[in-house]
């Protein structure tokens, strides 16, 4: 995956031709695009496919299941052009290894704390614990809030030269240099570029202010 802008798009549009306009607009601005349950569900699985041949996809599905469904999952998505697959980290070591392994040459990324105000009840506890297991588990990456970027730094001093990818920017209240500031790799941004009346230079101006603390 590049790291020029540290800029990733979540491309939670639901129309598919809007999401295929939006990444084609800001596909040279981002470093990768990353895509949910809200598009996959109304567009089809075909959609990673069609944007992977624009530019990295991370398959944001946030697989919390037994190692074989998580083995499934990862192994579809891996199979349609993801470069990526985002799971949670509380389904335990053998769910987490199974995905790494599943991934083969592509990467796994899991969630250590949520970047939304609920994600202090159960995540924010357990972030570290969970930050650990997944460096145990060979995962390449984490998810950490722009919310709170202080938990950012915390997450950094634990998984050593891995990335963060670092959501809750916009229209959550994180801001991107902050993220990048405290640690993470990549900033994820989505409604604050796709659902902005020129997403173009919504992204250019977010990879700008990232480009200050670089
Ligand atoms: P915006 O709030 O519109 O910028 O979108 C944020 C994106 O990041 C969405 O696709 C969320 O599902 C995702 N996300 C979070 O917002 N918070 C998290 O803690 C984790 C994720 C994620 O795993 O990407």
């Amino acid at each position: 995956m590049k790291m020029d802008s540290r800029l990733v798009l979540a491309l939670d549009e639901t129309d598919g031709k809007k999401a295929l306009a939006v990444a084609e607009s800001v596909g040279d601005i981002v470093d990768a695009i990353k895509i949910n349950w809200p598009l996959v569900l109304s567009e089809g699985p075909q959609m990673i496919t069609k944007l992977s041949e624009m530019t990295d996809v991370i398959c944001d599905f946030k697989v919390a299941d037994i190692p074989n469904t998580a083995r499934l999952i990862v192994e579809n998505a891996v199979s349609r052009g993801a470069s990526a697959v985002i799971v949670h980290a509380f389904t335990g070591d053998d769910s987490l290894k199974a995905a790494v392994e599943a991934a083969g040459d592509a990467e796994i990324y899991a969630v250590t704390e949520m970047s939304h105000p609920g994600g202090k009840m159960f995540t924010a506890k357990h972030a570290e614990e969970m930050a650990r297991l997944g460096v145990e588990c060979g995962v390449k990456g984490f998810i950490a809030p722009a919310t709170r970027p202080e938990r950012i730094a915390d997450i950094r001093r634990i998984i050593g030269d891995l990335k963060i990818l670092s959501p809750g920017v916009g229209v959550q209240g994180g801001k991107a240099f902050d993220a990048i500031r405290a640690g993470a790799t990549y900033a994820i941004v989505g409604r604050a570029i796709y659902g902005s009346a020129d997403p173009r230079s919504a992204a250019q101006s977010f990879a700008d202010d990232i480009r200050t603390v670089l």
